[in-house]
C-alpha cells in the first residue's frame, strides 16, 4: 500500500516532510528529498537524546544528515528547489516503510529508495539513481550534511568528521557533553573524490559523462554507535528490513472493508505507529513521534491514554516499555513535586530522558509582539499523574502482566495518590482547585471533573491493591483508611438535573459562544486562543474533549443518556484543535449510535498529516509534526468504535455497529496474550477465533 504524491510545491516541503517521514522507534528521518537542506527541514531525529543550549529550551538532538547529494550539470543545477523537471513523484510504502522519489529532467532521471532499518535498529539506507536521457556533463556532491536543522540549537558544541579508509565517521559531542558517533559509508560505479568540507558538507565528488541509458549508482548506508552492519549492502540491509516491518504489521492488521479512503487513512495511521515500536528501548514516545524537535521532543499523555492500548493490542512488550519508562523517571516526578511544594509524584508535562518537567511556563508566544505568554500546562494540569498510574492498570487489564507492579508500578500507583491527597484542598468536601483539565483552553480553574474523577479512579485502585503495596512500596505514610477516608471525601462533579456534567467550577455560566465566532475575534491567524487574554478563555469554546474525554477514558457509572446529553451539549463548543479529540468524540459516537459523525471524526483523526494544511503554530511557536496520539485514536476508533470491542473483567465482548459506508471489518487484536482474528460483516454479525502461533 503507497502514499503517492506528483508534483512539486514549495509550500508542501514542510508538510510531506511529516507525511513522508521513515522511522524505526530510535530515528526518524523526514520526508524531504536528497538535495535540501536545513532550510527545507532536512533531519534525522534520535529518540532519548536531549541537549539543552545556552538557557533555551532542551529539546531532542538532530544528528547531521547523512543523505546529501546535489547534481549539477554544465549550465543547470537538478534540484527542484531551482530548476523544474518534466515530472515529479514521491512514494511512501507503508507495508514496507519505504520511501522513493523518481525526478525526470529533459536529459537526465534521478530515483531513489531510502529506508530506516526496522531490523538493524542503527541503520539507514538511501540508493540513489542517476539515468542519462541524453548524454550530459555532471559534478555531484554527496555526504554528511553538517549544517544541522535545529529548532532551539546549535545542540553539537563539536563536530568533526574524518575518513577512516572507506568510510565517513562523524564525532560530536553535545552541550550537555553526550558523545555522538555515526558512520558512512558510500559506494558508487563512477569513481569517488574525497572533498572534505566544502559548504558544510563532508564528503565527496563525482564528475563524469553520463550517457544515454547509463546509471549512475550511489549506495549510501549510515550506521549510528556501531560498525556493525555497514559492510551488509543496501539490498541485503533493505531486505532485512522489510522482512521485519511486515512482521510488525502482522499483528497489527486491522482492515476496513469497502470504503478504500477510509481503509488507507486507517492503515496510514497505524503506518505511524509502528514506526514508533522499538522493543529494545525503555524510552517512551515522543508526542510527535520522531518527526522532529517540536515540542522538545518529550512526552506527554498522548502515550498513555491513546497510543499504550494501541501498543498493547498489537505489541504488548512494547507497551510495557512505554510504562517502565514512566517508572524510571519517577524520581522526576518526585522532584517536580517537591519544587512545587506537594508530595509524592507529579509527572512532567512534558518529559525528556530524565522526566524532568521540560514544559516552560512561557510555552506560547503572541504572534504580533512576540513576547511570551504565560501558560500553565506545567504547574496545573495535574492530570498527568493519574493518566499514567491508571494506564499501568490498564495494560495490566488488557494483557494480565501484574510483574510491572513488582517492578515498580505499585510505587508509580502510591506516589501519585500521595500526590494528589497533597493537592487537594481539604473542606467538608475535598476539592482539586486550580488546575488545568485536558481542555487547555481554561486555566487554573477549580474541580475539574475530568481530574476529579481521574483521581477517584486511581484511589479505588490504590484501595483494592493496598495490602499489595507491601512489598514494594516501602514508605507508606497514607494508611489504607486514609484511602478510603479520601475517597467518601472527595468531590465528584455529578450530571445536574439536565444530566450534564459541568466541565468545571463555573463554565456553564460562560459565555455561550461557537468556536467559529470566537476564531474571528482572533487578531492574527497565529494567535493563542487560550488563557486569560486568550478569546477562548472567558467562553464556552474548549479546545479538546474534556467531559467526553471523562466518559470515554475513565471508569464510571453513568449510562448512555448521560453520554448522550453531554455529547450534544459540549460537541458544538469543541474546537478540536487538538489532535487528541476527534476520536474520544468518534468513540463517543459511535456507542450512541450516530454513526455518520462518528464516521466523519474518525476521518478527522486518521487523516490528520494526510492534508496539507496541518495547524503549524500555538501562538507564535512552531508545532507542527506528526500525530501519533490521533493516529492511536482513528485506530481506536475502529476497534473499540465500529468493531465494538470491549474488555471487560469476565473477558471482551464484542457489539459491531458499522458506519453506512462500511462494509465490514477485519482485525487482530491481543488480549491476555492470545490473539484473535474478527471478522465483522455489513450486517454487524462476526466471527471471532483465536489465532495460533503458525496460523
Ligand atoms: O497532550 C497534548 C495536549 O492534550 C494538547 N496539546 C498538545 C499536547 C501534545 O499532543
Amino acid at each position: 500500500m503507497k502514499l503517492v504524491k506528483q508534483g512539486f510545491k514549495k509550500e508542501n516541503i514542510v508538510s510531506y516532510g511529516n507525511m513522508f517521514l521513515l522511522a524505526n522507534g530510535r530515528y526518524g528521518y523526514r520526508g524531504t528529498l536528497e538535495e535540501y537542506r536545513k532550510s527545507e527541514m532536512t533531519s534525522l531525529n534520535v529518540l532519548g537524546l536531549y541537549d539543552k543550549y545556552l538557557d533555551k529550551w532542551r529539546e531532542s538532538v538532530n544528528l547531521p544528515n547523512p543523505f546529501y547529494v546535489l547534481v549539477k550539470g554544465k549550465n543547470k543545477v537538478y534540484s527542484l528547489l531551482e530548476s523544474e523537471p518534466v515530472k515529479h513523484e514521491v512514494s511512501l510504502d507503508i507495508t514496507d516503510g519505504v520511501f522513493t522519489r523518481e525526478t525526470i529532467y529533459e536529459d537526465i532521471e534521478i530515483s531513489s529508495t531510502r529506508f530506516v532499518s526496522s531490523k538493524d535498529k542503527n541503520i539507514l539506507g538511501t540508493r540513489y539513481l542517476i539515468k542519462g536521457i541524453k548524454g550530459t556533463e555532471l559534478k555531484i556532491n554527496l555526504g554528511l550534511d553538517l549544517d544541522i536543522y535545529e529548532i532551539n540549537g546549535p545542540h553539537f558544541k563539536e563536530k568533526k568528521c574524518t575518513y577512516e579508509k572507506d568510510l565517513i565517521l562523524f564525532t560530536g559531542t553535545t552541550n550537555e557533553g553526550k558523545e555522538v558517533r555515526s558512520y558512512t559509508k558510500i559506494n558508487s560505479n563512477k569513481a569517488l573524490n574525497s572533498t572534505n568540507l566544502v559548504n558544510d558538507i563532508f564528503g565527496y565528488e563525482i564528475n563524469s559523462i553520463i550517457h544515454k541509458d547509463e546509471i549512475i549508482q550511489i549506495d549510501i548506508i549510515h550506521e549510528v554507535k556501531e560498525k556493525e552492519h555497514i559492510n551488509d549492502g543496501f539490498d541485503k540491509l533493505v531486505e532485512r528490513h522489510i522482512k521485519a516491518f511486515n512482521k510488525l504489521w502482522d499483528n497489527a492488521y486491522l482492515e476496513i472493508i469497502g470504503d478504500k479512503d477510509a481503509n488507507f487513512e486507517l492503515q496510514y495511521s497505524i503506518y505511524h505507529l509502528l514506526i514508533l515500536e522499538d522493543n529494545t528501548s525503555y524510552h517512551s514516545v515522543p508526542a510527535r513521534g520522531l518527526s522532529g524537535e517540536t515540542y522538545k521532543g518529550a512526552i506527554f499523555w498522548d502515550t498513555e491514554m491513546f497510543m499504550m492500548p494501541f501498543y498493547a493490542f498489537t505489541n504488548p512488550r512494547f507497551a510495557r516499555n512505554t510504562l517502565v519508562y514512566r517508572i524510571k523517571t519517577l524520581s522526576g516526578a518526585k522532584k517536580k513535586a517537591e519544587k512545587y511544594g506537594y508530595k509524592g509524584a507529579f509527572y512532567a508535562w512534558e518529559s525528556q530522558d530524565d522526566g524532568v518537567e521540560q514544559c516552560s511556563d512561557y510555552n506560547v508566544t503572541d504572534p504580533i509582539t512576540n513576547q511570551p505568554i504565560r501558560t500553565y500546562f506545567a504547574d496545573k494540569q495535574i492530570h498527568i499523574s493519574g493518566d499514567i498510574a491508571l494506564a499501568i492498570m490498564r495494560y495490566i487489564f488488557l494483557t494480565s502482566d501484574t510483574s510491572l507492579l513488582y517492578e515498580g508500578g505499585y510505587e508509580v500507583i502510591y506516589e501519585v495518590i500521595k500526590f494528589y491527597d497533597s493537592y487537594l484542598t481539604k473542606k467538608d468536601k475535598y476539592h482539586l482547585n486550580d488546575v488545568m483539565g485536558p481542555d487547555e483552553y481554561h486555566e487554573r480553574v477549580n474541580d475539574n471533573a475530568y481530574t476529579n474523577l481521574l483521581f477517584k479512579n486511581v484511589l479505588k485502585l490504590g484501595i483494592e491493591y493496598y495490602d499489595d503495596f507491601i512489598y514494594t512500596v516501602k514508605e507508606r505514610t497514607l494508611t489504607k483508611e486514609d484511602l478510603n477516608d479520601i475517597l467518601t471525601k472527595l468531590y465528584i462533579v455529578e450530571p445536574n438535573n439536565d444530566g450534564l456534567i459541568e466541565q468545571f467550577e463555573g463554565y456553564f455560566k460562560l459565555e455561550d459562544v461557537t468556536p467559529n465566532i470566537v476564531k474571528a475575534r482572533k487578531r492574527n491567524e497565529k494567535d493563542y486562543m487560550g488563557g486569560e487574554n486568550g478569546v477562548a478563555g472567558k467562553t464556552r469554546v474548549i479546545k479538546q474533549a474534556d467531559v467526553l474525554s471523562l466518559l470515554i477514558l475513565l471508569e464510571h457509572p453513568y449510562d448512555l443518556d448521560i453520554l448522550r446529553k453531554n455529547y450534544d451539549f459540549y460537541y458544538p463548543y469543541t474546537e478540536h484543535g487538538s489532535s487528541l479529540s476527534a476520536s474520544i468524540y468518534s468513540l463517543a459516537a459511535s456507542k450512541l449510535n450516530k454513526l455518520d459523525e462518528a464516521y466523519n471524526l474518525f476521518r478527522k483523526s486518521s487523516g490528520i498529516d494526510l492534508g496539507t494544511e496541518q495547524k503549524m503554530y500555538a501562538g507564535g511557536i512552531y508545532i507542527g509534526g506528526t500525530h501519533p496520539a490521533s493516529n492511536a485514536g482513528a485506530y481506536l476508533s475502529v476497534l473499540l468504535g465500529f468493531m465494538g470491542l470491549w474488555i471487560n473483567k469476565d473477558g471482551y465482548s464484542i457489539n459491531p455497529n458499522l458506519p453506512p459506508s462500511i462494509e465490514g471489518i477485519k482485525g487482530k487484536f491481543i488480549h491476555k496474550n492470545k490473539q484473535y482474528l474478527v471478522n465483522v460483516k455489513k450486517d454487524n454479525s462476526y466471527t471471532i477465533r483465536e489465532v495460533k502461533q503458525n496460523d
